[in-house]
Protein backbone atom coordinates (compact mmCIF):
# COMPACT_ATOMS: atom_id res chain seq x y z
CA UNK A 1 0.00 0.00 0.00
CA UNK A 2 1.63 3.33 -1.03
CA UNK A 3 1.19 6.48 1.30
CA UNK A 4 -1.96 8.29 0.56
CA UNK A 5 -1.48 11.72 -0.38
CA UNK A 6 -2.32 13.02 3.13
CA UNK A 7 0.40 10.69 5.08
CA UNK A 8 2.81 11.87 2.60
CA UNK A 9 2.05 15.59 2.83
CA UNK A 10 2.26 14.80 7.05
CA UNK A 11 5.60 13.24 6.93
CA UNK A 12 7.12 15.38 5.08
CA UNK A 13 5.91 18.65 6.84
CA UNK A 14 7.86 15.99 10.08
CA UNK A 15 10.88 16.51 8.20
CA UNK A 16 10.73 20.04 8.20
CA UNK A 17 10.19 19.77 11.97
CA UNK A 18 12.72 17.43 12.29
CA UNK A 19 15.33 19.34 10.09
CA UNK A 20 14.57 22.31 12.46
CA UNK A 21 15.26 21.18 15.00
CA UNK A 22 18.32 20.06 13.97
CA UNK A 23 19.26 23.49 13.21
CA UNK A 24 17.84 25.26 16.43
CA UNK A 25 19.85 22.86 18.56
CA UNK A 26 23.15 23.49 16.14
CA UNK A 27 22.13 27.41 16.93
CA UNK A 28 21.85 26.62 20.58
CA UNK A 29 25.84 24.88 20.31
CA UNK A 30 26.62 27.71 18.71
CA UNK A 31 25.82 30.02 21.93
CA UNK A 32 26.94 27.45 24.28
CA UNK A 33 30.16 27.92 22.41
CA UNK A 34 30.09 31.52 22.59
CA UNK A 35 29.69 31.60 26.43
CA UNK A 36 32.78 29.22 27.37
CA UNK A 37 30.23 25.80 27.80
CA UNK A 38 32.31 23.51 25.57
CA UNK A 39 30.44 20.21 26.96
CA UNK A 40 26.68 21.76 26.26
CA UNK A 41 27.82 22.66 23.03
CA UNK A 42 29.02 19.15 22.56
CA UNK A 43 25.79 18.11 23.76
CA UNK A 44 23.64 20.01 21.62
CA UNK A 45 25.89 18.94 18.66
CA UNK A 46 25.29 15.28 18.96
CA UNK A 47 21.76 16.48 19.53
CA UNK A 48 22.14 18.27 15.91
CA UNK A 49 22.86 14.61 14.36
CA UNK A 50 20.33 12.83 16.40
CA UNK A 51 17.87 15.24 15.01
CA UNK A 52 19.17 14.37 11.12
CA UNK A 53 18.74 11.00 11.71
CA UNK A 54 15.52 11.78 12.91
CA UNK A 55 14.47 13.38 9.45
CA UNK A 56 16.39 11.02 7.16
CA UNK A 57 14.68 7.81 8.80
CA UNK A 58 11.77 10.00 7.63
CA UNK A 59 13.36 10.35 4.37
CA UNK A 60 13.59 7.12 3.39
CA UNK A 61 10.35 5.75 4.90
CA UNK A 62 8.67 7.95 2.12
CA UNK A 63 11.01 6.12 -0.08
CA UNK A 64 10.21 2.80 0.79
CA UNK A 65 6.31 3.26 0.35
CA UNK A 66 6.13 4.47 -2.82
CA UNK A 67 6.14 8.43 -2.21
CA UNK A 68 8.03 11.32 -2.51
CA UNK A 69 10.00 13.59 -0.59
CA UNK A 70 9.66 17.84 -0.87
CA UNK A 71 11.47 19.45 1.14
CA UNK A 72 10.43 23.00 2.54
CA UNK A 73 11.96 25.92 3.85
CA UNK A 74 14.02 25.87 7.07
CA UNK A 75 12.94 28.76 9.61
CA UNK A 76 16.02 30.80 10.53
CA UNK A 77 16.49 29.69 14.43
CA UNK A 78 17.35 31.83 17.62
CA UNK A 79 20.58 32.65 18.38
CA UNK A 80 20.65 34.31 21.47
CA UNK A 81 19.69 32.80 24.41
CA UNK A 82 19.76 33.85 28.08
CA UNK A 83 21.37 31.55 29.62
CA UNK A 84 22.45 27.46 29.56
CA UNK A 85 19.60 27.17 31.75
CA UNK A 86 17.40 29.15 29.58
CA UNK A 87 18.74 26.76 26.32
CA UNK A 88 18.00 23.37 28.53
CA UNK A 89 14.39 25.00 29.19
CA UNK A 90 13.80 25.59 25.76
CA UNK A 91 14.70 22.14 24.49
CA UNK A 92 12.22 20.38 26.98
CA UNK A 93 9.45 23.05 25.82
CA UNK A 94 10.59 21.95 21.85
CA UNK A 95 10.98 18.21 22.44
CA UNK A 96 7.12 18.44 24.39
CA UNK A 97 6.33 20.34 21.00
CA UNK A 98 7.92 17.36 18.67
CA UNK A 99 5.58 14.68 20.73
CA UNK A 100 2.87 16.66 20.22
CA UNK A 101 3.63 16.79 16.05
CA UNK A 102 4.71 12.60 16.23
CA UNK A 103 1.11 11.93 17.97
CA UNK A 104 -0.71 14.22 15.35
CA UNK A 105 1.15 12.35 12.98
CA UNK A 106 0.19 8.87 14.42
CA UNK A 107 -3.47 9.72 15.06
CA UNK A 108 -3.62 10.44 11.26
CA UNK A 109 -1.85 6.86 10.31
CA UNK A 110 -4.82 5.67 12.48
CA UNK A 111 -7.69 7.88 10.94
CA UNK A 112 -6.11 6.73 7.26
CA UNK A 113 -5.80 3.16 8.51
CA UNK A 114 -2.06 2.79 7.30
CA UNK A 115 -1.09 -0.25 9.57
CA UNK A 116 2.38 -0.06 8.60
CA UNK A 117 3.01 3.59 9.51
CA UNK A 118 1.69 3.18 12.62
CA UNK A 119 3.84 0.16 13.20
CA UNK A 120 6.76 2.63 11.85
CA UNK A 121 5.58 5.71 14.42
CA UNK A 122 5.93 3.92 16.81
CA UNK A 123 9.40 4.18 17.13
CA UNK A 124 9.62 7.56 17.32
CA UNK A 125 6.72 7.68 20.03
CA UNK A 126 9.42 5.77 21.95
CA UNK A 127 11.91 8.16 21.14
CA UNK A 128 10.28 11.12 22.30
CA UNK A 129 10.03 9.16 25.71
CA UNK A 130 13.47 9.06 26.37
CA UNK A 131 14.33 13.01 24.42
CA UNK A 132 11.45 14.16 26.80
CA UNK A 133 13.30 12.33 29.67
CA UNK A 134 16.72 13.73 28.63
CA UNK A 135 16.18 16.85 28.74
CA UNK A 136 13.96 17.15 31.68
CA UNK A 137 17.18 15.34 33.35
CA UNK A 138 19.08 18.07 32.28
CA UNK A 139 16.75 21.17 32.93
CA UNK A 140 17.40 19.19 36.56
CA UNK A 141 20.87 19.03 36.43
CA UNK A 142 20.99 23.19 35.82
CA UNK A 143 18.58 23.76 38.76
CA UNK A 144 20.56 21.80 41.44
CA UNK A 145 23.97 23.96 39.85
CA UNK A 146 22.76 27.44 39.61
CA UNK A 147 24.61 29.75 41.58
CA UNK A 148 27.78 27.46 42.09
CA UNK A 149 30.44 28.19 39.55
CA UNK A 150 32.36 25.04 40.07
CA UNK A 151 28.96 22.81 39.76
CA UNK A 152 28.65 24.56 36.61
CA UNK A 153 31.87 23.59 35.34
CA UNK A 154 31.31 19.82 36.53
CA UNK A 155 27.79 19.96 35.10
CA UNK A 156 29.55 21.14 31.38
CA UNK A 157 32.29 18.32 31.66
CA UNK A 158 29.55 15.72 32.10
CA UNK A 159 27.59 16.71 29.13
CA UNK A 160 30.47 17.28 27.18
CA UNK A 161 31.02 13.06 27.50
CA UNK A 162 28.03 12.54 25.27
CA UNK A 163 28.98 9.76 22.74
CA UNK A 164 28.22 10.16 19.57
CA UNK A 165 24.83 7.98 18.64
FE1 LIG B 1 13.50 14.46 16.68
O1 LIG B 1 13.31 14.42 18.47
FE2 LIG B 1 14.00 15.96 19.12
O2 LIG B 1 13.12 17.14 18.15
Amino acid sequence: MELSQKMQNAINAQIQAELYSAYLYLAMSAYCEDINMPGYARWMRVQTEEEMEHAMKFYHYVFERGGRVFLEAIQKPQAEFDSPQDVAAQVYAHEQHVTDLIHQLYELALAEKDYAAQVFLQWYIDEQVEEEDNARTIVEYFEMAAGHPNAMLMLDRKLGARQDD
